[in-house]
């Protein structure tokens, strides 16, 4: 039995497997520029963030109705059930997709069908986390978070994901105060590949109670002691961080020294199906490598729910 685990760091358009690209390509009578779902494997090898995101963003053509979403959350839910994973706050990047002229309604309607039968189908507990695309406008992510309104009910989180150099959080002010003001919760990336300031931009900022990756927030000692004493969680995706090659090897990941550092750090996995493995398989990834014990990964899988968006019943339940 893997150990139960919560999942807070998942683009669910990061779940397309190749297999499932193809499907959905045939169904909706779209080309790929690949032969088969093996070659586009082979594709699945990045330099940076960039490389990534241009394959992770061409491939969503293959995404356009309501069934597509569904399937797409249904297929993850089945691989997070059979990894342990009890609870999952999923990103989405409507931008992405209205950008190709999809509603923003067919994304979050596919997608919460899915998830809501995905609590008796599979046993997990779900919530959506509505990314903005921070190299696009301040403008953009403002229409967006006006286009989403109608659907807040389904939303408990904004986020902030794709090109982080040269895209401060500072940038979304109006967007997270607007965000607030709704009642809903907010995250951001910060510190993949920008530095400690982004980090600090995203919480002073923005007001973010949790950081995605914050893989960088050893390098500012000031910080630390900041996300320390608020116990502010980070996500940390450690696959993925080897994949965009934020690090060399995952034997250097900073996981060990952030929980000697006393960080609230979580081990999750990003974009499963381009970095090579899922929740559980992250888990087992550094244990392997950074040999942590029994005991260890247990207080990450506690540091997943404590992180959770979970109230204390929700938590209990969860677990
Ligand atoms: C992402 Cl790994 C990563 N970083 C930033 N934005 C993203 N969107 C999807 N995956
Ligand atoms: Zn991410």
């Amino acid at each position: 039995m893997p150990l139960p685990k919560a999942e807070l760091h998942l683009h669910i358009e990061g779940t397309l497997e190749p297999e499932l690209a193809f499907a959905l390509a045939a169904r909706g009578g779209i080309s790929l520029p690949y032969a088969d779902a093996d070659e586009l494997r082979r594709a699945y090898s990045f330099t940076d963030l960039q490389s990534f995101l241009d394959l992770y963003y061409a491939l969503m053509a293959v995404l356009r109705t309501e069934d597509d979403f569904a399937d797409l959350a249904d297929a993850y839910l089945e691989r997070a059930a059979e990894q342990g994973v009890r609870h999952a706050e999923i990103f989405f990047d409507p931008q992405a997709h209205t950008a190709r002229g999809v509603d923003i309604g067919t994304v979050i309607e596919g997608l919460s069908r899915a998830l809501d039968a995905g609590r008796e189908r599979h046993g997990i507990s779900t919530q959506l986390i509505m990314c903005f695309l921070r190299d696009e406008s301040a403008q953009s992510a403002l229409d967006t978070f006006e286009a989403a309104k109608p659907y807040l009910s389904r939303i408990s989180a904004v986020g902030l994901d794709s090109a982080e150099v040269g895209n401060p959080p500072s940038k979304f002010r109006e967007v997270y105060e607007r965000a607030a003001a709704e009642g809903l919760r907010r995250v951001a990336h910060a510190g993949e590949e920008g530095p400690p300031a982004y980090i600090w931009e995203a919480l002073d900022v923005l007001g973010v109670e949790r950081v995605d990756h914050g893989l960088r927030s050893l390098e500012d000692p000031e910080l630390v002691a900041r996300l320390v004493r608020d116990r502010i969680p980070l996500t940390l995706c450690p696959l993925s961080n080897v994949r965009l090659r934020c690090i060399d090897r995952i034997e250097d990941h900073p996981l060990r020294a952030m929980l000697d550092a006393g960080l609230l750090a979580t081990v999750n996995s990003d974009d499963p199906a381009y970095f090579g493995g899922y929740a559980g398989d992250n888990y087992d990834a550094v244990r392997a490598a950074l040999g942590l014990d029994d005991e260890t990964l247990r207080g990450l899988a506690r540091n997943s729910f404590e992180a959770a968006f979970l109230d204390g019943d929700e938590a209990l339940r969860a677990r």
